[in-house]
């Protein structure tokens, strides 16, 4: 047999374009993803037993994959993982240490200096850790003193309110739990949340609309559904194991309908890894039948051009004797707000909606007899929806698209925002919230005699502008790298310099842990793949994936240290030292996490018999109220909101930048410098647009720019590519721009940055 990989890819120009750019021309998935699974296993793993740890997961009693909050079909496949899941495990799973004398041997000064992919890359840290400013060294300090320092630090300042608790998404239920009890003890709800920059808008406008923030959908629906419409992500690099999702619904005669600024070749044919006829036969399946290349930010004009164009097809339906297009029983029974969209749809021009889309009225006209013609439609969505200066009303005009055809709350149809860490949804069930309700506060006080705090926390936007003006003093991140992550670096790594107290609790070392504050501390921790073993028992933690089931996780891999500690372990360890008077039993919780299920199960009703339930194959699933016609709203009733798409003026006059993942990294977390469906091989320093947008500015494909935000500031020396992107839009990868975005550039109903939606100008490199 010829090599699949070469024959595949024949069709290819053998000429790069320029160094570093080849355009890409095969399906997502195929031999192309099983290569670089096993390019990814024989570089950072080698063939060793723990290599065969790559067939647990996502298998009944193994681990959840870190990789994304994709849910798990029911009978898992020996080959359940996916290319960037394999990625995921083998980054954790490395043989690589970061030691105390990797330590010993590099600065903090010259390891700042280090790219982000070689700090990760030095591998996992074995100790914990004290930043000395004598030396400008961290040094391993034993748990004890570090828990004893850290809680002296903590006791110190003179207002809990002056510490931020952040949560990475990748931290499990228990430990969630177990850390915002840690922190309302301790008496704050700050609780920055990197769901504050993903997930927000879905959490802010979906209650607004339908009465709950989360998806409606399960993996049922998707066998169903005649159209499902995939708007602002990317799921071939971000969720790969839903292209089989698609694929199959493809198989079925259902549409995929793909709205993007991008041309993602990865939505548009797929080859499963896992099938052995279509990969021998080199087959591939259509994705997308529709690509929508909306302009960024441009989502609100298209679906209100969508929605315009079918109240015009159902008045001509109704006029001409024929069933309308609307499913008015349902607008009548189930909503409230229709008189106003319609006359806001009535009032805005289709060159208005035109020039805010970049689509034409009959792309618009299109969309929606797609549309018209499904009987249940699913819209799936992702970070090209919510991270706008205005996302959540970008949210909730989804949901006024779904309504109009009575596409909730019946199978086959239904809101999908796709999840970004496997438990970002799970944290926020626990209790990880700026603003806990009532109810669930007093069911906490009661489970533990506690007082937790009323007053409204921070948010992620809110904490970092409090670490900026000095008011917040110490920081502790549960996961993650917040300052990396977030916007506006010049002035949060100044501030981050000031802060009183930094604790960083880490598998890998990030640039957020070189900050040093004045006490400094990274606690390195277990990951999914590693056995966590208490008092002789093996612990599993449970997630929540984005169609909410919850469901247990059991790593089985010997840990890259003993000195290392669970989360759960950190975090009562740190408890008893910080409250040694607590009544709570901290202890035992840490060495039997069933207890900590109970407490759950004790504050939340929806997780009774949590331990129980768990021993079901694939978990349980999570009550959903929308997707059974109960709206818990104010109104009682699913509510059609409005809003003028006038706001985003300020895109007006400037190119847009869009900031995307490449396929070689995982938020912060660069694995490698190749962004395979897009063509990009060995480099990050890139960016995509239009052909045209360039040629106005005298620039051609190859050309180094400067990237200039709105507020001045640069990012020098990229390398433009004429891409099939929007017109007017440019993307480019992060967090190297984030520095480029303002801390006050952001979505101001649910406080999420706008890293869609930068205006930006480019200029011939300076
Ligand atoms: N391998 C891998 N998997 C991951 C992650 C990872 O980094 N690597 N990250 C995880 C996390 S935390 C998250 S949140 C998810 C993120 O998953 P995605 O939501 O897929 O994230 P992005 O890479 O930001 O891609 C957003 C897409 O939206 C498009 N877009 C940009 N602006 C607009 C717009 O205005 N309108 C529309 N319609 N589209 C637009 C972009 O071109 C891009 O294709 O993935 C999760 N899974
Ligand atoms: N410009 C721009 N910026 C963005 C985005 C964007 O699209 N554009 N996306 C945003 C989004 S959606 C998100 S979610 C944030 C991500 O923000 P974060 O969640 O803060 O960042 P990550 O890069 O996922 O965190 C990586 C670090 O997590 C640690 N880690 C890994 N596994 C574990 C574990 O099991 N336990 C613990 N305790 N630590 C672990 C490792 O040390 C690693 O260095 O970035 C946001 N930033
Ligand atoms: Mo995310």
């Amino acid at each position: 047999m010829q090599n699949p990989e070469q024959s595949q890819d024949k069709d290819r120009q053998v000429e790069p374009y320029f160094q570093g750019y080849q355009p890409y021309t095969g399906p997502a998935g195929g031999w192309g993803a099983l290569a670089a699974v096993a390019r990814t296993i024989r570089h950072e793993m080698g063939l060793s037993p723990r290599t065969k740890a790559l067939f647990q997961m996502n298998q009944p009693d193994g681990f959840d994959c870190p990789g994304c909050a994709w849910p798990d079909p029911r009978h898992t496949s020996s080959f359940e993982f996916c290319e960037n899941g394999a990625k995921a495990m083998t980054w954790e799973a490395t043989p690589k240490r970061a030691t105390p004398d990797f330590f010993a041997q590099h600065t903090v000064t010259e390891l700042w200096n280090w790219s982000d992919h070689d700090l990760e890359d030095s591998g996992r840290l074995t100790h914990p850790l004290r930043y000395n400013s004598t030396t400008d060294r961290f040094e391993a300090v034993s748990w004890e003193d570090a828990f004893t320092e850290i809680a002296a630090a903590l006791h110190h300042l003179a207002d809990p309110n002056q510490v931020e608790f952040y949560t990475s998404g990748r931290t499990a239920n228990e430990t969630a739990f177990i850390y915002q009890l840690l922190a309302r003890v301790y008496g704050t709800n700050n609780f920055p949340d990197c769901s504050n920059m993903c997930h927000e808008p879905t959490s802010v406008g979906l209650p607004q609309s339908i009465g709950v923030g989360k998806g409606t959908v399960t993996l049922d629906d998707f066998d169903q559904a005649d159209a499902i419409f995939c708007i602002g992500h990317n799921p071939a690099t971000n969720h790969p194991r839903m292209l089989t999702s698609l694929r199959n619904a493809e198989r079925r005669g259902a549409k995929i309908v793909v709205v993007n600024p991008l041309l993602e070749h990865g939505l548009q044919r797929f080859t499963p890894p896992q099938d052995p006829v279509e990969m021998v036969t080199l087959q591939s399946t259509p994705l997308a039948s529709n690509y929508f290349q909306v302009k960024s930010g441009g989502d609100v004009a298209l679906l209100k051009g969508v929605m315009k164009a079918l109240l015009a097809m159902h008045h001509e339906a109704i006029e001409t004797g024929q069933p309308g297009i609307l499913d008015t029983h349902f607008i009548a029974e189930h909503t409230l707000g229709f008189e106003d969209l319609e006359a806001d749809l009535q009032a805005i021009s289709w060159e208005q909606l035109e020039q805010k889309s970049g689509l034409s009225r009959s792309d618009m006209q299109n969309f929606a007899q797609i549309y018209a013609q499904a009987e249940r439609a699913i819209i799936c969505y992702g970070m090209g929806i919510t991270q706008h200066r205005h996302g959540t009303e970008n949210v909730r005009h989804l949901v006024n698209l779904l309504l109009l055809r009575g596409n909730m709350g019946k199978a086959g149809a239904g809101i999908c925002p796709l999840r970004g860490h496997s438990n970002v949804q799970g944290d926020r069930t626990m209790g990880i919230t700026e603003i806990p309700t009532e109810a669930f506060l007093q069911k906490l006080d009661a489970a533990f005699t506690i007082n937790s705090p009323r007053a409204h926390g921070h948010n992620a936007i809110a904490s970092l502008k409090a670490i900026i003006e000095g008011k917040s003093k110490a920081f502790i991140g549960m996961g993650g790298n917040f300052a990396t992550a977030m916007p506006d670096q010049d002035r949060s790594y100044t501030a981050f310099k000031n802060l009183d107290l930094t604790v960083q609790i880490i598998t890998k070392l990030n640039r957020t842990a070189l900050l040093s504050a004045k006490n400094t501390y990274i606690l390195p921790t277990l990951g999914r793949t590693d056995a966590d073993i208490q008092n002789g028992l093996h612990q599993a933690i449970t997630v929540e994936d984005s169609m909410s089931m919850v469901h247990a996780s059991t790593g089985r891999l010997a840990p890259p240290s003993e000195h290392l500690r669970s989360e759960i372990a950190i975090l009562t360890g740190l408890a008893r030292a910080l409250f040694p008077d607590s009544p709570i039993q901290w202890e035992a919780m840490g060495q039997d996490y069933r207890l900590i299920r109970d407490k759950i199960a004790e504050v939340f009703p929806d997780f009774y018999d949590f331990n129980q339930r768990l021993q079901q194959p694939g978990g349980f699933h999570l009550p959903n109220a929308a997707a059974q016609r109960q709206w818990n709203t104010a109104s009682g009733k699913a509510n059609f909101v409005i809003s003028s798409i006038d706001e985003d003026n300020q895109l007006d006059n400037h190119l847009v930048l869009n900031t995307v993942r490449s396929h070689d990294q995982y938020n912060t977390t660069v694995y490698g410098y190749d962004d395979r469906y897009r063509g990009i091989h060995g480099r990050r320093d890139i960016i995509f647009a239009h052909h045209e947008d360039l040629s106005a500015l005298g620039l051609k494909e190859g050309d180094k720019v400067d990237v200039v935000s709105y507020h001045g500031k640069v990012l020098p020396n990229l390398t433009a590519i004429a891409y099939p992107i929007a017109k007017g839009t440019i993307a480019a990868y992060f967090p190297e721009t984030n520095g480029l975005l303002s801390v006050e550039d952001y979505d101001h109903e649910s406080g999420i940055p706008a890293y869609k939606s930068m205006p930006i100008t480019l200029r011939a490199a300076q």
